[in-house]
């Protein structure tokens, strides 16, 4: 029986992890950097235990200190949210060896499917499709040239103790091949410490979808549906949605399927996610699991009713799942944007500052997961994540209207955010048709943000107030209804100061 949870994460996903305690009658405790005491979760919770100084490493990456305040604080369980200890089999061990629960996988299936090549291997014995490559890290490039001879350029070196892109480099003739496992290597050594790479096939034009799971102590094991993640700049998703228009029913039920036997396959518990890339003809390729609880996590719970938090903190109670296969099907569609502290119209660079305003977007169909508060100031320390904004609808159409409309009336005063940049992308023809893979962000892009690179803040605000309204008529007109009334002078001006990232005068 869990009673006091120490929750080792900040910003939104505290208080996400805050909340489902809440829910479930659990005491919630918070532990925090010294730039954190007076954050939302903090607040939120029942006490905050302070880590230690801003910087992660000496606070949120701090094992020792996570652990000790676990104790001190008379917490019987850890949850680690995402990104910082949340995938370290070192501190899941650690944890458990407190004598505390650790809400997440087994250090040991963590470790199974943390090193990329051993996942493979393990994958392909299971029987679940990889991308037809090497199963050994090579030791030199003879085994990569055989095998860029067999399957045929264009072929992808990647790192094997790697991930999120780092490593990678696609490789298009033999010309290319010596030169590319050099750099690869390097960067492999440089990022990992580890210098071992692989090749597969290079997919393109391919679809990053990914199937949420859920196993509990007794063996039992549910998938909770796809979500579609190719909205993506750099290997940072921007947009996410459930379920993905590239997903017939049979597909689900088979990658679901797919997805259970990775679970199996390396003995995982709790929540997790198995990616997968998929091809226009359909075909689902293995690329990792993801031993977390993710950030575009809520767009599953929003078509599926499932809270997976709390689903998370029961299974790691030693409770059965409380859901069966059968009763799960997704209903209507969720849209994810993430709001960003970064601004799209100069490359995406981070906007640190202090939010001195701020009005957040509600009514139907509309979640919003965040900790900004009028005052917080937003460092360099962490990451740029400030909100996630969600839509949902009766079907897509419609979580997109209500998305288009949540952003409206979303205003950070203060800095700036990439709430202009998701308008102009629910606008998008393409995006509205379903027509995009992994790569048509950054192939969209320049054109994306033209309209916000036009010049100063006021040109800027302007030309986006003016592309803002032209939607707005279009889309009423395309319903056969009214055509939308001009802006007030109020609602323009918010929209402006929403573009510069100001405070519009007199507001607030
Ligand atoms: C690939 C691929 C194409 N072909 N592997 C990117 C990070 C890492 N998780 C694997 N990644 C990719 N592996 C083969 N054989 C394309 C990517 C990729 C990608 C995958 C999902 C979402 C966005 C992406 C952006 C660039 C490249």
């Amino acid at each position: 029986m869990i009673r006091r949870i120490l929750i080792a994460n900040r910003g939104e996903i505290a208080v996400r992890v805050v909340r489902a305690c809440r829910d479930l009658g659990i005491s919630p405790v918070v532990a925090h950097s010294e730039a954190d005491r007076d954050s939302l979760p903090v607040r939120l919770a029942d006490a905050g235990v302070t880590l230690g100084p801003a910087p992660a490493r000496s606070s949120y990456l701090d094992q020792q200190a996570v652990v000790a305040a676990a104790k001190a604080s008379g917490c019987d369980a850890v949850h680690p949210g995402y990104g910082f200890l949340s995938e370290n089999p070192e501190f899941a061990q650690a944890v458990v060896a407190a004598g505390l629960v650790f809400i997440g996988p087994p250090a040991a299936a963590m470790r199974a499917v943390g090193d990329k090549v051993e996942a493979r291997r393990l994958m392909a014995k299971a029987g679940v499709p990889i991308i037809p490559g090497l199963e050994e890290r090579s030791a030199d490039g003879a085994a990569i040239a055989a095998f860029a001879r067999r399957a045929g350029y264009p072929i992808l070196i990647k790192a094997a103790a790697g991930g999120g892109g780092k490593g990678m480099r696609v490789v298009r003739s033999e010309a290319e091949l010596q030169p590319a496992l050099r750099l690869a290597r390097s960067e492999a050594k440089g990022a990992f410490g580890d210098d071992g790479v692989y090749a597969e096939k290079l997919l393109e034009g391919v679809r990053h979808v990914e199937i949420q799971v859920i196993a509990d102590a007794f063996g039992q094991a549910v998938h909770l549906g796809e979500r579609e993640c190719s909205l993506q700049r750099r290997h940072q998703k921007l947009v996410e949605e459930a379920p993905s228009l590239a997903v017939t029913p049979d597909l689900r039920r088979r990658m679901g399927e797919l997805a259970l036997l990775a679970v199996r396959a390396s003995g995982y518990r709790n929540a997790g996610t198995v990616e997968f890339l998929l091809d226009r003809e359909g075909n689902p390729y293995f690329m990792e699991v993801n031993a977390r609880l993710q950030v575009e996590h809520p767009v599953t719970e929003l078509v599926t009713g499932i809270d997976l938090v709390r689903a998370q903190i029961e299974v790691a109670s030693g409770r059965p799942l409380s859901f069966r296969q059968e009763e799960i099907s997704p209903c209507g569609w969720a849209i994810e944007c993430r709001i960003l502290a970064e601004d799209p119209a100069s490359g995406f660079h981070p906007c640190p500052g202090r939010i001195t305003a701020l009005r957040l977007p509600a009514g139907p169909g509309v979640r919003v997961d965040t900790a900004l508060q009028a005052g917080d100031e937003i460092s360099l320390h962490y990451d740029a994540l400030i909100a996630k904004l969600l839509a949902w609808g009766r079907d897509r159409d419609e979580a997109i209207r209500r998305m288009r409309r949540a952003l409206l009336e979303f205003q950070v005063a203060g800095i700036r955010t990439t709430i202009p940049f998701h308008v102009e992308l629910m606008g998008r023809e393409d995006f509205a048709a379903g027509r995009f893979d992994i790569a048509w962000v950054d192939r969209t892009l320049p054109d994306l943000t033209s309209k916000l690179e036009a010049g100063g803040d006021d040109a800027v605000a302007a030309a986006v107030a003016a592309a803002l309204f032209a939607w707005e008529r279009s889309g009423a007109d395309a319903d056969g209804a009214r055509p939308a009334p001009a802006l007030s002078p109020w609602a323009a001006a918010g929209r402006r100061a929403q573009m510069s990232g100001r405070l519009p005068k007199g507001w607030a």
